[in-house]
Order: structure tokens, then C-alpha cells, then sequence
């Protein structure tokens, strides 16, 4: 079997260069679609050692601002079957996760939970349908699933309507949580990831993967009210094969419907080694993905709909766009703040074979110190189609495909917004050119205070409607 790591590379090198525009985000992109199931038996990569100090619980998260929402309150009191843990219990925690009968509620006490063992006992698998794991305090900070980068993969979800909620998943070699369908199927749907934390992932840090055979697919999940960042302890631990940072924040494959809202992303990036993945990151034909309300801030990338010009695809049975190679179906982008401060942000929004992305009142703010940025907005590949109305953006690009973009503001100054390097992009008085400058959309959502963009004589343009 070829080491997982030459796979890697092999991929990388198959796939052809860049156009030769000033556009690293090709760098880095390449992925294997699949590739993380069949690796689930791999061997461990030469991962750096375990640093006993590093093992502790991750330290408090940036202050990065979050729009306030009803839909981000705490979850509801568990029913069904209860099982309670506290962290004396954690070695027997997989063990427990993995027999579950189906509708089982896993509540966590806080501490920190460290397993031991190999990867098999190391690893939390939901593997029944309709399990949850959720901390008994309801604070994700609390209750720590702490794979002390030794664990590749810290939870595995290969069954329907899992929920991972208030808890903090962090030090995976690999990915942190991969949700995934099995051969033969079936497929899963209902995942929910809520009001948790995912820190400090060596790949991406929520990897979802249709089943290898390409059969079987995971559809209709959630991201909400989550918060994911790399810290400056945890990214000497990224994996550096494939392009020197093979990490990203969501990175979904061949899924359809899913809706990741209202999430923090904060430092998913590399210094100097390599162009990461997206926060949120959909494709390899992946459809109807909702992408909203999130604030993103110094990743290198902000969201993906698509990558590459042409590969794998998922085929659907309505076949809305026959004969074209599609890298994302649809879905819509829609009020998000994506603030790049770092010299590693490449790109805000990038639409590559993305055919009927809607991308509407985002507002994505570059200051000076974002020296490598290439563009805010991206529509790129012959088949891309996308509609780009009520941005705020530095620079808007159209490299193929056609873009369909009105009242939208370039060169917008950072003054227009009230604390935008943390996130915080509520429109200033001063914002002239933004407030009621845009264009009613039916499909605008709701914006970062949860108010819909009706305001005054006409939208603003932003994620902001004052
Ligand atoms: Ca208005
Ligand atoms: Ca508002």
C-alpha cells in the first residue's frame, strides 16, 4: 500500500499548475477526495512528540467578535437514554461511545478527558444513530476532548443525527471531527456541531467524506455557534505535507444541504509554509451549502465554494447542469465578516466551478498588513455562474466563468466599520457609500444583529443593515 504521505504528494502532483495569475490559493488547495477514510488505518505520520505541557487544556480564545442569536443558546435538556462520564472515566469513554444503543446521551462532567492505548482505543466513534456528547455545564471550555496530538482522529461520526455540542475537541494529528459514510452506505444526515470548540487540529478541523466507493454521501448537517482557531502553540502540529499546511477549518466533500451559521474561525493559517485550506470550505460537487452569519478573521482563506477546474464530482439524479463539471451546486454566501490583518490571507470568498452561488452582503476587510492578499471575491472556471450583490470588499476579480455582480463597494476603507480587525463590522456613520446603497434580495438572510436588510430607503451593503 502506498504510504499515505506519498499518496499525498502523488495527488499534488497530478493535478496541473496554476494559470500563472497571482493566485496562490492553488497552492495549497489539493486534496484527495475519499482519502481520509482510507486512512483511517494508516500509520501514525511523524508527528512531533508529545510536549506534556502542550497536552494541557487549550488557554482562553481571541476576543474575536460574535453576532448575538437566539439560535446560539444553550441546547435543550437532553431525553432519551442518559449515560454521565467525568473524566476518571475517560479511558473507557471510547469503549462506551462506540457500543452505544442508538438515542444514547453522552454528558460530560468537566475536566479534561485524555485516553490512552492505541489509536483504536484513543478514538470517540459514533457509530449508532442519534447519539450525543455534550458537557453536563452546558460550557464548551469546560469539557475538554483532549487527543494530545497523538490520536489521529479525535471523533468519528459514521451514523445519522449525531450531536457534538458544548464541548472542546482539540490536538488531533489529523482531523479533530470527521464525520463520514461507510461503503454500501447508509447515508448520513442530521450531523449537528453546536456551540463547541474545535482548536488546534493538525488537518482539517471538520472533515466530511462521502464513503470511499463514492456510494454513500453525508447530507443536511449543521455548524452553528461554534468557535475554531489555530493558536500559535498549536501550529507547529499541522501536517506539512501537500503544500507545506494541509489544514482548514470545514472542509465537506460531496455534501449536499448543509448550513454552517454563525461560527468563529480565527488564525487557520500557516506562516510561511503553505497556503491552508478555507474556513469553511465546500466541494467536490457539494450543493445547496447556506454559509452564513460567520466572522472570520486571519485565516488564510475565508470561504470555498469549489476548487479545482476539473476531477471527482458527486452526480445527482436531476442533473441540473448536464454535460458541465460542477465544483459546487448552487447554495448561497451570505453575511459574513471575513477580516484578514496577516500577512498569509490569500483570498476571502472563492467560487471555482461554482455554478448558482448566490454571495450577498458579505463584508471582507483587508488592512495594509495583508500584504499577499489576491483578491476579496473570486468567481473563477468555465462553468463558474455566480450572482455578487451588497458586498464590502477590497478587490473584486472574475478570472473565468461569468459573475453577475451589482452594488457592490471595492476599496472600502476600514473606517467604515466599527472594530474590524476583531471582527466587528457594524457600519460607522461615516460608511456613506454603503448605507442604503444596495438592492433588495430575496435571499439577503438576516444581518449580524438579526435584522433583516430593509432598513431606510434601500439595503446597506454589508453584513451590517443599520
Ligand atoms: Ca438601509
Ligand atoms: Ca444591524
Amino acid at each position: 500500500m502506498l504510504s499515505r504521505r506519498a499518496f499525498l504528494l502523488a495527488a499534488t502532483l497530478a493535478l496541473s499548475a496554476c494559470d500563472g495569475a497571482p493566485a496562490p490559493a492553488d497552492a495549497a488547495g489539493v486534496d484527495a477526495p475519499g482519502l481520509d477514510v482510507a486512512a483511517l488505518d494508516a500509520p501514525n505520520l511523524d508527528a512531533p512528540g508529545l510536549d506534556a505541557a502542550a497536552a494541557d487544556a487549550p488557554g482562553p480564545t481571541s476576543d474575536a467578535f460574535v453576532p448575538a442569536s437566539e439560535a446560539c443558546g444553550p441546547l435543550d435538556p437532553p431525553t432519551g437514554a442518559v449515560v454521565n462520564v467525568d473524566p476518571s472515566m475517560a479511558a473507557a469513554l471510547p469503549g462506551l461511545v462506540r457500543d452505544a444503543a442508538a438515542g444514547t446521551t453522552f454528558v460530560l462532567a468537566d475536566g479534561t478527558y485524555r485516553m490512552s492505548g492505541d489509536e483504536a482505543s484513543r478514538r470517540i466513534r459514533i457509530r449508532a444513530p442519534n447519539v450525543t456528547i455534550r458537557s453536563a455545564s452546558g460550557d464548551a471550555s469546560r469539557v475538554v476532548i483532549d487527543g494530545e496530538h497523538t490520536t489521529l482522529e479525535t471523533i468519528t461520526v459514521e451514523a445519522s443525527d449525531a450531536t457534538i455540542a458544548e464541548i472542546t475537541v482539540t490536538h488531533a494529528v489529523d482531523h479533530c471531527i470527521h464525520v463520514y459514510a461507510n461503503d454500501g452506505g447508509p447515508t448520513i444526515t442530521g450531523f449537528s456541531l453546536h456551540r463547541a470548540r474545535v482548536l488546534d487540529c493538525g488537518e482539517q478541523f471538520l472533515k466530511v467524506n462521502p464513503s470511499a466507493a463514492r456510494d454513500a454521501f453525508v447530507d443536511d448537517g449543521s455548524v452553528t455557534c461554534s468557535h475554531f482557531e489555530m493558536t500559535d502553540e498549536g501550529r507547529p502540529y499541522v501536517e506539512r505535507a501537500v503544500g507545506g499546511c494541509y489544514t482548514g477549518g470545514i472542509d465537506a466533500h460531496m455534501a449536499r444541504g448543509w448550513r454552517v451559521a454563525e461560527n468563529r474561525f480565527v488564525g487557520i493559517y500557516c506562516a510561511g509554509e503553505g497556503l491552508a485550506e478555507h474556513a469553511v470550505h465546500f466541494w467536490v460537487g457539494s450543493r445547496d451549502t447556506v454559509v452564513e452569519r460567520n466572522v472570520i478573521v486571519d485565516c488564510a482563506r475565508g470561504i470555498g465554494f469549489g476548487l479545482v477546474e476539473d476531477g471527482p464530482s458527486r452526480r445527482y439524479p436531476d442533473d441540473p447542469y448536464p454535460g458541465l463539471f460542477v465544483g459546487h451546486y448552487d447554495g448561497v454566501i451570505r453575511n459574513n465578516v471575513i477580516v484578514a490583518n496577516i500577512p498569509y490571507y490569500d483570498t476571502g470568498i472563492e467560487l471555482d466551478q461554482a455554478r448558482g452561488a448566490l454571495v450577498v452582503h458579505n463584508s471582507i476587510i483587508e488592512t495594509d498588513a495583508a500584504t499577499a492578499s489576491f483578491s476579496s471575491i473570486d468567481t473563477r472556471f468555465d462553468s463558474s455562474l455566480t450572482t455578487v450583490r451588497n458586498n464590502l470588499v477590497r478587490r473584486l476579480t472574475v478570472r473565468a466563468g461569468v459573475s453577475m455582480a451589482d452594488h457592490n463597494l471595492e476599496g472600502v476603507p476600514t473606517s467604515y466599520f466599527v472594530d474590524p480587525i476583531h471582527g466587528d463590522a457594524h457600519l460607522t456613520p461615516s460608511a456613506t457609500d454603503a448605507i442604503d446603497r444596495g438592492v433588495i434580495d430575496a435571499r439577503a438572510g438576516l444581518d449580524l444583529d438579526g435584522e433583516s436588510h430593509d432598513h431606510g430607503a434601500a439595503a446597506d451593503l454589508g453584513a451590517d443593515e443599520r
